[in-house]
């Protein structure tokens, strides 16, 4: 049984959802929208709906931080303060899983571990804080030439609903780091957490109107955002379809972007592969977070000599993973939303509608009448053309396709739009390394997925995005160099 819990307890009366100069604010238009239960479709809270008035205002509070207080603190102890966040985050970590977990629907161990992430996220970009320096240029005796590093600006942060705050951090502690004051506007979907993180900030003692939060719409306060003329940079995670809107906008005010927009991943298997820590790492990285994971491993390819023998103990594993309301703490919770879960099903309609064949799952499991929940699904036999094997499903359903020669393996991986991470199973490192270099993608992951972590730049190529975030590359995308140039 569900346990039911207490909104206020959590710190999630309305309307502490908006934040904007150091406050929790309700939207100017005093209008709400409610967030849902994805494991009882219950609704949870009502958020402020943010529009554009809101952004201005959010905007000019990130700028008077920018040209006032926080320009006057120094890199190391920009660091501190960060390290500070991470630290307060770590102390709630409880508030905010059972958050995420209510909002998203996902386990509870799942949310404790992404919490876990963020502070993981702080930490890093914490450290590198006052590690971020210039250059000087030989330009020849008479010359003193160096670069400055300064922030960038307002920035802005469009965020998803599938790892709300991690999303979140995975761009705001970076942009901190440079200097920067950010506005964040989380999905509709998934509201509830980033006001608390932004409540966290002012008592790490990061000065008001550095982190903002208007939740509301992508069409009202996400478009507002990004055609805010003192915005001056822009990252966003989500859709194809939305990244192409937001990129046409910062191309409008001239603003660099930073784009993730998900993948169809290939994970390639060889003949010579461990079975077994594929079907493994396929439970984690097709069917974790219910599939909703920009870097899903959502296309297995396999070769012939193995393909029944790791279907076969792929359908074992997965007949044992658990489905349930993400406060029981099951293997997958359910899907974000109606919409999300319509979407899926209709995908898995459309595949077999294309000729596939239902290894296992398909539909929702017998004993959850209410909620978007969906058992682990595996579609067989697909051909390349088969509209599910070839767009992001964004569920727990991964497809498999064959191949007889390796070429035909990086065809099959290479053949789509999408370029965001891959993956080679196999014995033979020479093989697995020319899959490698020639695989299109901005990550390639050798008998093992999900490798990487905050130091590891992630990133898209093609239709999957523009731009790496974390690690280093991460931090210079909040960062304009200036170059200094002195005649002696
Ligand atoms: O995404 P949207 P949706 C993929 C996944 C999923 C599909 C649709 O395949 O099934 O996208 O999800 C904001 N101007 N991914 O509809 O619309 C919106 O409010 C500015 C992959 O939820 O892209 C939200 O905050 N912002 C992905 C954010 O954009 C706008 C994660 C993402 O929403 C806007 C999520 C506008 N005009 C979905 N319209 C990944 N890469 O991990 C919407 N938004």
């Amino acid at each position: 049984m569900t346990a039911r819990i207490d909104l206020t307890a959590l710190g999630l009366e309305p309307p502490r959802t908006l934040f904007i100069d150091g406050a929790f604010a309700a939207a100017a238009s005093r209008d709400s929208f409610a967030s849902l239960d994805p494991s009882t479709e219950a609704e949870l809270a009502p958020v402020a709906r943010g529009g554009a008035r809101d952004i201005d205002r959010a905007v000019a509070g990130a700028k008077a931080a920018l040209r006032g207080p926080w320009r006057e603190v120094t890199p190391a102890e920009r660091g501190r303060l960060i390290h500070r966040l991470a630290e307060i985050v770590l102390a709630r970590k409880e508030q905010f899983a059972l958050i995420e977990t209510l909002d998203v629907g996902k386990p509870l161990r799942e949310s404790r571990g992404d919490v876990e992430g963020v502070a993981a996220t702080l930490r890093y970009n914490g450290g590198a804080a006052d590690k971020l320096e210039g250059a000087t240029i030989p330009l020849g005796r008479d010359i003193i030439d160096f670069t400055l590093l300064e922030p960038v600006g307002v920035t802005a942060h469009i965020v998803p609903w599938n790892y709300p705050l991690g999303m979140l951090a995975r761009s705001v502690a970076p942009a901190l780091a440079a200097g920067c004051s950010c506005v964040v506007k989380p999905a509709e979907q998934s509201p509830l957490s980033a006001g608390l993180f932004a409540q966290c900030c002012i008592e790490a003692g990061i000065p008001p109107g550095v982190v903002n939060v208007v939740t509301g719409y992508g069409e009202e306060a996400g478009a507002a955002l990004v055609a805010h003329p003192d915005v001056r940079a822009i990252t966003f995670t989500g859709s194809v379809e939305t990244g192409r809107l937001v990129y046409a906008g910062a191309a409008r005010g001239l603003k660099p972007a930073v784009l993730e927009l998900g993948g169809k991943n290939p994970l390639i298997i060889l003949p010579d592969a461990d079975l077994d820590r594929a079907v493994s790492d396929v439970l984690d990285g097709a069917f974790g977070n219910s599939g909703q994971v920009c870097s899903a491993s959502s296309r297995l390819i396999l070769h012939r000599s193995i393909h029944d023998a790791f279907l076969d103990r792929l359908a074992d594993a997965a007949a044992r993973l658990t489905v349930g309301p993400g406060m029981d703490d099951r293997d997958l919770g359910p899907l974000v939303s109606a919409e999300q879960h319509q979407r899926v099903a209709g995908y898995i309609a459309a595949g077999l509608r294309g000729g596939a064949r239902l290894r296992f799952g398909g539909g929702r499991p017998a004993d959850l009448p209410r909620g978007y929940f969906l058992m682990p699904t595996l579609l067989d036999q697909m051909e390349p053309a088969n509209i599910a094997a070839r767009e992001e499903i964004f569920g727990p359903v991964a497809v498999a396709l064959t191949f007889d020669t390796v070429e035909e393996a990086l065809g099959l991986a290479n053949g789509l739009g999408y370029g965001l991470v891959a993956g080679v199973y196999g014995s033979d490192i020479g093989t697995a390394l020319r899959l490698a270099r020639d695989i299109e993608a901005g990550s390639v992951w050798i008998n093992g997925w999900f490798i990487g972590g905050q130091q590891a730049p992630t990133g898209g190529i093609k239709d999957s995005g523009v731009g790496r975030e974390r690690g280093l590359p991460g931090i210079l995308n909040y960062l304009a160099i200036k170059n200094v140039g002195i005649r002696l």
